[in-house]
């Protein structure tokens, strides 16, 4: 196990790494960290054995090892070609994309042209390169953006969404790091009054965080809320589970806080879930006119890719990602490059499980 330095820059974190395990410090790691912009390296002492192979796909690694070229290689030597060309090196693969990875891509619920794309991009030289090449298609083709710019302007946002997808842990994960680690004044308002534990779940995570926290009923509480917490550059409002077919719940959910305020919607949906019901959900919550994407259990499925095709789709920013229930730890900010990790990982899992089938 390596130890894990952060930095502006990558030099100081090696520098840093240096003071602490010696001038032998063996880098392991070299990613973006998901949130300050800065670095992380992990490092270890020049003696150890260990080596881990991947990094945790969320902060944008960069492969060291590369691992999907090497399966690719192995897959078409053992027949499982794409193109049909069983047995035959990469040489002369380079002019189009992989069929099969455009299929893959294609089930991801990605469309056929930037299917494609991508696909071609996977199929470039090594794995710096085709991390690049994926990026900058993602770059052109999908849009991603921050929740709260860099500036210091109040944001006002609710998570909204079906049940059990992560509104209120995702809202946890936004307030702890915009609080403790941004250093911004961020308000909790909890309008989850139906169910029962939903104040309670996000009071505690106030109380925690030392938070203003305010439970609102009706629009009135809101307004009050919202001036009373007229000094907080954030405020996080968390909502009910909404079944997208119950339209007189969605509209009653408009009427609190999707019309007249000054609150901007995050539609939030939890990967796991079917892509045709993900994107007939997301129709139903246009009602709601969402400013964008919150994506979040990613870690709980292999095919995370379909993110990019919902973003595709629905042609909503997508602001984070979320890959497991840790507060605040699991989530990252959306970027071109985290969604090329996100793909690249995942055609590296399906060739793996290719080779195994073989
Ligand atoms: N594996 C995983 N679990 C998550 C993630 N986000 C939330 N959860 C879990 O999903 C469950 C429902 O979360 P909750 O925030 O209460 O959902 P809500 O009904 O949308 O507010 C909880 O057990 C969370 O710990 C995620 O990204 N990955
Ligand atoms: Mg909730």
């Amino acid at each position: 196990m390596g130890q894990t330095f952060r930095a502006a820059t990558v030099t100081d974190a090696i520098r840093q790494a240096k003071e602490e395990l010696g001038p032998d410090a063996l880098i392991l790691e070299v990613r973006r960290s998901a949130f300050d912009g800065g670095v992380e390296i992990v490092a270890a002492t020049g003696q150890t054995g260990e080596f881990p192979v991947t990094g945790n796909g969320r902060t944008g690694p960069l492969p060291r090892i590369d691992a999907l070229a090497a399966l690719r290689r192995r897959a078409s030597r053992t027949g499982s070609a794409p193109n049909g060309t069983s047995g035959e090196s990469d040489i002369g693969r380079s002019w189009g994309p992989d069929d099969l990875d455009v299929d893959f891509i294609r089930q991801c619920g990605v469309s056929e042209r930037l299917a494609s794309d991508l696909a071609m991009a996977c199929g470039a030289g090594s794995a710096l390169r085709r991390h690049a090449a994926v990026t900058h298609v993602l770059q052109r083709r999908i849009s991603t953006e921050d929740l709260v710019g860099t500036g210091h302007e109040r944001v006002v946002a609710a998570l909204v969404g079906p049940s059990g997808v992560g509104k209120t842990t995702t809202i946890a994960k936004l307030a702890a790091i915009f609080s403790a680690t941004r250093g911004r004044r961020v308000a909790l308002v909890t309008t989850d009054t139906y169910r029962v534990g939903g104040i309670a779940q996000l009071k505690t995570f106030a109380e925690i965080l030392q938070l203003p926290f305010y439970t609102v009923y009706t629009r009135e509480d809101l307004d009050h809320a919202l001036e009373e917490t007229a000094e907080a550059d954030l405020v996080l409002v968390d909502t009910p589970g909404c079944n997208p077919y119950d339209a007189a719940m969605l509209r009653e959910m408009r009427n609190l806080i999707g019309s007249n305020t000054p609150v901007t919607c995050y539609l939030t949906l939890a990967m796991t879930g079917d892509f045709d019901e993900l994107i007939a959900a997301s129709q139903r919550f246009a009602l709601l006119n969402p400013a964008g994407l919150i994506a979040t259990k990613l870690d709980e499925t292999r095919r995370a890719p379909a993110v990019i095709g919902l973003v595709e789709q629905t042609r909503l920013p997508l602001t984070y990602t979320c890959a497991g229930p840790l507060v605040p730890d699991d989530i990252a900010v959306a970027s071109p490059a985290a969604l090329a990790d996100l793909l690249l990982s995942a055609m590296e899992y399906r060739y793996q499980r290719e080779l195994v089938r073989q």
